[in-house]
C-alpha cells in the first residue's frame, strides 16, 4: 500500500530522476557488491581487483574477473525493476537513469536516458585515453587482456575504478537531471559509493522529494522523504503504476 501524500505526489511527477545501485540488477541474478549473501567483493577482495594499481600488478587476473561479471551479465535479463524505469520514462516528460551499474541492463530494457556514473563492462578500452573504445573485445584463454588494435597496449574494462574520475561529464549531467527533476528515486544502492551517494543530497537540498527502495537502512534513509522497504522488482512497478493512474 503506497502512503497516500506520496500517492498524491507521484499523480503530479513529470520528471523523476532515479539513481540505481546493483540491487536493482539483484533480481535478475546478478550478485551485488556488499550483501551479506552473495556479495561479489565477498569472495575478492575488492582492493585486489577493482582499482588501477590491481590491473597494473595482475592485468590477467583483473581482466578475467571482468569477463566473468560480463558472461553473468549477458546471461542475465531486465527483471520488473528495470523494464518499470523503461515505462515510466515512456510515459513521462523525463526520466533519466543515473545509475553505478555497469551490466548495460537498464538500457536492454528499453531505458534511453541512462547516465552510467561507472562506466560499462560491456566496453573495453586502451590505457591510452586517445584510442578507440571496444566493444565486449572478450578473449578468454588466450593471451590476457587482449591487445589494443591502435598500439598493441593491453585493454582494460570501460568502468570507473576506485581512486579515478567519473567519464567526463557523467556527474555534471547526473546534476543536472536532479535540477531538472520533481522527484528523486534511490533504488538498489547501499548509498556508501561517493560522488554517486550526494545526488539524493542534492535533490533535498532543492526540495526535490527523495523516496529510497532498499531492502535494508542505508546512510540515506534517515534522511530520505519515504524510505520503502522491500525489493526493487516487487516495489517499483507499484510506484510507477501509481505515477500514471
Ligand atoms: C572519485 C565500477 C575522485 C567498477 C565502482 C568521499 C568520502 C570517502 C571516500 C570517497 C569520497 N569521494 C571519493 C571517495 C573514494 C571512493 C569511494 O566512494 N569510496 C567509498 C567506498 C567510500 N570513490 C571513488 O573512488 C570514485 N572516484 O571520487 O574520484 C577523482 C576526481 C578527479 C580525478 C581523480 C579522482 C569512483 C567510485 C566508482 C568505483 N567503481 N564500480 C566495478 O563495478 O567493478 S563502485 C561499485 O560500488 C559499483 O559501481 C556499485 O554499483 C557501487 C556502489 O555500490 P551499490 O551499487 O550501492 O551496491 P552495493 O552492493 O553496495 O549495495 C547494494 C544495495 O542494494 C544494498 O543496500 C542492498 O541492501 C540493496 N539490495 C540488494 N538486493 C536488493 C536491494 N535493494 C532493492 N531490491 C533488491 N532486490
Amino acid at each position: 500500500m503506497i502512503d497516500p501524500d506520496l500517492g498524491r505526489i507521484l499523480k503530479r511527477v513529470r520528471r523523476v530522476v532515479v539513481l540505481t545501485g546493483a540491487g536493482v540488477s539483484a533480481e535478475s541474478g546478478i550478485p551485488t557488491f556488499r550483501d551479506a549473501s552473495s556479495g561479489l567483493w565477498k569472495r575478492f577482495d575488492p582492493e585486489s581487483l577493482a582499482t588501477p594499481e590491481a590491473f597494473q600488478r595482475d592485468p590477467a587476473r583483473v581482466w578475467e574477473w571482468y569477463a566473468h561479471r560480463r558472461a553473468m551479465a549477458a546471461e542475465a535479463s531486465p527483471n520488473p525493476a528495470h523494464r518499470a524505469l523503461a515505462e515510466w520514462e515512456r510515459r513521462l516528460d523525463g526520466c533519466p537513469v543515473v545509475t553505478q551499474n555497469v551490466d548495460g541492463l537498464h538500457q536492454r530494457a528499453g531505458s534511453r536516458d541512462v547516465i552510467e556514473l561507472h562506466g560499462s563492462l560491456l566496453r573495453s578500452r586502451c590505457l591510452d585515453p586517445r584510442h578507440p573504445v571496444e566493444e565486449g573485445a572478450d578473449a578468454v584463454g588466450v593471451d590476457l587482456p587482449p591487445r589494443c588494435q591502435t598500439c598493441g597496449g593491453p585493454l582494460r574494462p570501460d568502468v570507473v575504478w576506485f581512486g579515478e574520475a567519473l567519464p567526463a561529464g557523467a556527474y555534471e549531467a547526473a546534476l543536472a537531471a536532479v535540477a531538472e527533476a520533481d522527484f528523486l528515486l534511490s533504488v538498489g544502492t547501499s548509498s556508501l559509493v561517493q560522488p554517486a551517494a550526494s545526488l539524493p543530497l542534492e535533490a533535498l537540498e532543492r526540495g526535490v522529494p527523495v523516496v529510497e527502495i532498499n531492502i535494508e537502512p542505508t546512510p540515506l534513509t534517515p534522511v530520505a522523504d519515504w524510505s520503502l522497504r522491500g525489493t526493487a522488482g516487487e516495489i517499483l512497478p507499484r510506484l510507477a503504476a501509481a505515477a500514471s493512474s
